[in-house]
């Protein structure tokens, strides 16, 4: 690689495991982590650091020009829960860091962005089961609104400026070395830490709702395929629809059962069931099969499995 890689909002849920991730393939030295704050101990002593605010153009530049950097992931972004109680907070921090990182690579002084979009691009108007790649977008939350707005930002840059922007609409990730924060797709995660402290759990969804959903190491793998895909196989310039599991609260809790026998949830959905609501059930993702290979490993049982001995083990 020409480059160095630097990661934007490196000490986040998907942000660390792909920091390390891209260490581990490319080499410590070559991957630059950077947050507003300070992540894990993995994280902050394998490999450089830069605190960095999203927001901020000229900073961001600096550390570019610092480590000759060729390639952005832009991880950095107010979820849907959270951007729902500070909607022009989400705003700027969603929109300013893409223009930031899209202006960058226009001017030709970095090679090629990642910036993830999600299936909150997705609205009420929108066919639910299967949802095709190309279909009707009227998202109804202010992350869903920035992300659609970037995607088509992505796509323009693209086109007009030959700005080499790759990006997937991720469904909620499920893992467990970092906590995500303020997401809808969150209770898929909570579940696991309150069933092996407390052998219950209160879903914040009702119990029938359906989502897309994915492994960590599947949405890892994903990442780093597409940045690593030929330039001509990415047919897609706007975002490619990416999905591997589609569960709702209570067929997760049936799978956790198998695994704890007296597991027991029970449901008191809020605000977040307004928001689940609008989005899919489950994503045809097969332009991203068909354009640059993508395959999902692992189906519900076996991650119910890695998740709750990575869980265990943090207790221990
Ligand atoms: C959220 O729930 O906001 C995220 C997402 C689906 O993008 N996990």
């Amino acid at each position: 690689m020409a480059g160095k890689i630097l990661i934007i909002g490196a000490c986040g849920q998907i942000g660390t495991e792909l920091t390390l991730k891209l260490r581990e393939n490319y080499g410590n030295e070559q991957v630059v982590a950077s947050d507003i704050r300070e992540g894990n101990e993995e994280l902050m002593q394998s490999g450089p650091f830069e605190t960095i605010d999203a927001t901020d153009g000229r900073l961001i530049e600096t550390v570019i020009d610092k480590y000759k950097v060729s390639e952005v992931y832009l991880m950095a972004a107010m979820l849907s829960a959270t951007a729902e109680k500070a909607p022009m907070k989400a705003w700027n921090l969603n929109m300013d860091s893409l223009f930031h990182i899209l202006n960058l690579a226009k001017d030709k002084k970095i090679k090629k962005v990642f910036w993830p979009s999600s299936i909150a691009v997705f609205g009420p108007t929108t066919p639910k089961e299967q949802t095709p790649q190309t279909t009707i977008m009227e998202p109804s939350t202010v992350y869903g609104i920035s992300k659609q707005t970037g995607e088509r930002w992505c796509k323009y840059y693209h086109d007009k400026y030959g700005v080499d922007v790759r990006s997937m609409r991720y469904p909620g990730i499920i893992s467990y070395k970092t906590l995500p924060g303020g997401g809808t797709t969150d209770y898929a995660i909570e579940i696991f830490h309150e069933a092996l402290k407390n052998k219950t759990y209160t879903s914040f969804l009702s119990e029938n709702t359906s989502l897309p959903m994915m492994y960590m190491n599947d949405a890892i793998k994903a990442t780093i395929d597409i940045m690593e895909a030929p330039t001509e196989t990415i047919r897609v310039r706007s975002s490619y629809n990416l999905s591997a599991l589609s569960f709702t609260p209570k067929i997760l809790a049936e799978a956790i059962k198998k695994e704890i026998p007296d597991f027991k949830i029970d449901y008191a959905p809020d605000f977040r069931q307004e928001i689940a609501g609008t989005w899919p059930s489950s994503i045809d993702d097969s332009q991203a099969r068909e354009d640059w290979r993508w395959e999902h490993d692992f189906d519900l049982q076996s991650v119910v499995k890695e998740m709750l001995a990575g869980v265990k083990a943090q207790f221990a």
